[in-house]
């Protein structure tokens, strides 16, 4: 669960006296991650650079300062500039790490702390994913002004980021049925102030970032625009380099709650699915047909449950292995669900036996759908000569939820007997048990 993904950093380009940094290529190498290029001469560094498409250069300050200031002054010049840099670092003052930070140095790894080094590099990849994702997110630009649009989109474009889009008039924003990410608002507007457009924006959406840009400078207005929910409030003319920075922190935030709430869902989904057939697995099938039988119980309204059960499935996995059951269970379980409508709920019961709770639907009418599952399921072509069917039953919910699963269950079986590959609702069954009591 924990095991890193690498996904940007591949190839790294080390400049420096092997000797010296042993341990960390050690651990470079051991971690099976990177392909890993050692350079000694700058000759030999600027040839690997432009035959290898490298991801991360990382400097021993072993071979000294004017070396490494020269080589990153030549591969500025070369246009490469977008590479992060690590240097490896004994016992440098503030102020020698201070200067090479101002030649675009942002990692400084402490020699002999081999543990951390990997995780490092792993950090400034995951850093590099999220520098991508904020180059994806889509930004909402409202300013009446079209010269401070401009410019705002030109320093948007400049850094990469191309899902913009611009609104002159505040109403243009606020009728706009597109969902952005970012949102840059100006506060002087025609017709509605943006301290109420963005106080609107918040409200519909939580987890947006609001930003106020405006020549206001009063501290009152400032307060007021973040109070309102905006996350940041920042004064014209923007300075470039603050204002993209601000931004992509508020962007990252961003990436982070979604990927948070993604991993909750996951976690989620594991607690109340199936893993084999991604459908709802027997415990919470119940949870939910206990909250359906409440409400048909409240409003009296007819509820039903359809029992569905393989036939003959041991035979399919004796004759063709397990896995193909496997694989059968999984596609049979999309065809279920495509076969249902919309408010119907399908679950793994247990094995090869599905259920299906069917709200506002009396068994009778659940039989349609029963019928039209069965065409689906006999349309399936499989890789080898099989033909699937089901025997099941459906019940009616009068006022126990265990009698319905009982009742359910009892038609299934009955089905099975008598010759499979049918649906027995309860009109049927007592049609059924009648001739049969009569013979
Ligand atoms: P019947 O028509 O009476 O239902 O016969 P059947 O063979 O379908 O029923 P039985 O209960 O005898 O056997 C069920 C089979 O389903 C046996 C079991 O190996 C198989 N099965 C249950 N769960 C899985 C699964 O997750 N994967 C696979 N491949 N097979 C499964
Ligand atoms: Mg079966
Ligand atoms: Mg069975």
């Amino acid at each position: 669960m924990d095991a890193y993904n690498i996904s940007n950093i591949k190839n790294i380009l080390i400049h420096g006296d092997e000797v010296n940094y042993q341990l960390e290529r050690e651990a470079l190498d051991c971690s099976g991650l990177f392909n890993v290029h050692s350079t000694s001469t700058s000759n030999d560094f600027y040839h690997i650079l432009e035959s290898n498409i490298i991801q991360l250069i990382i400097f021993d300050s072993k071979i000294g300062s004017d070396e490494i200031k020269k080589i990153i002054k030549e591969i500025y010049y070369k246009g490469i500039t977008k590479v992060p840099m690590v240097l490896i670092v004994d016992h440098e003052t503030i102020d020698e790490r201070y200067e090479y930070f101002n030649i675009g140095i942002t990692n400084f790894y402490e020699r002999g702390q081999v543990p951390y080094f990997v995780k490092m590099i792993q950090r400034i990849d995951k850093e590099e994913t999220y520098r991508k994702s904020f180059k994806g997110m889509s930004i909402a630009v409202l300013d009446d002004d079209k010269l401070q649009l401009r410019i705002l989109k030109d320093i948007l474009d400049r850094n990469g980021i191309v899902d913009i889009d611009l609104f002159a008039h505040p109403y243009e924003l606020l009728n706009s049925e597109t969902i952005y990410d970012i949102y840059l608002i100006d506060l002087i507007l025609p017709d509605i102030d943006g301290e109420i457009v963005m106080y609107e924006l918040r409200k519909q959406y939580e987890n947006a970032v609001i930003i106020g840009i405006s020549s206001i400078e009063k501290q009152s207005t400032i307060a007021k625009v973040l109070a309102i929910g905006a996350n940041d409030y920042l004064i014209k003319p923007v300075n470039e380099p603050v204002f993209m920075a601000k931004l992509y922190n508020y962007g990252k935030n961003l990436i982070l709650k979604k990927e948070n709430e993604m991993k909750t869902k996951v976690l989620q989904d594991l607690a109340i699915k199936d893993g084999l057939t991604t459908l709802y697995n027997h415990r919470h099938i119940q949870e939910l047909l206990e909250q359906f039988a409440k409400q048909a119980q409240r409003y009296l309204r007819p509820l039903s449950l359809m029992m569905l059960d393989i036939d003959d499935f041991k035979a399919l996995n004796d004759t063709y292995g397990h896995q193909f059951g496997d694989e059968v269970l999984a596609r049979i379980s999309k065809v279920l669900l495509k076969s249902i409508r919309e408010q119907d709920i399908v679950g793994r019961y247990g094995g090869e036996e599905f259920v299906i709770i069917l709200p506002e639907t009396t068994a009778e009418q659940g039989a349609i759908i029963g019928e039209r599952i069965q065409k689906n399921i006999s349309e399936m072509v499989f890789n080898y000569d099989v033909k699937i069917t089901f025997s099941g039953g459906i019940a009616e919910f009068e006022k126990d939820v265990e009698q319905l699963i009982f009742d359910a269950d009892h038609l299934m079986y009955s089905a099975k007997h008598t010759g499979k590959n049918r649906i027995l609702y309860l009109l049927e069954e007592k049609e059924y048990l009648e001739t049969y009591e009569t013979c």
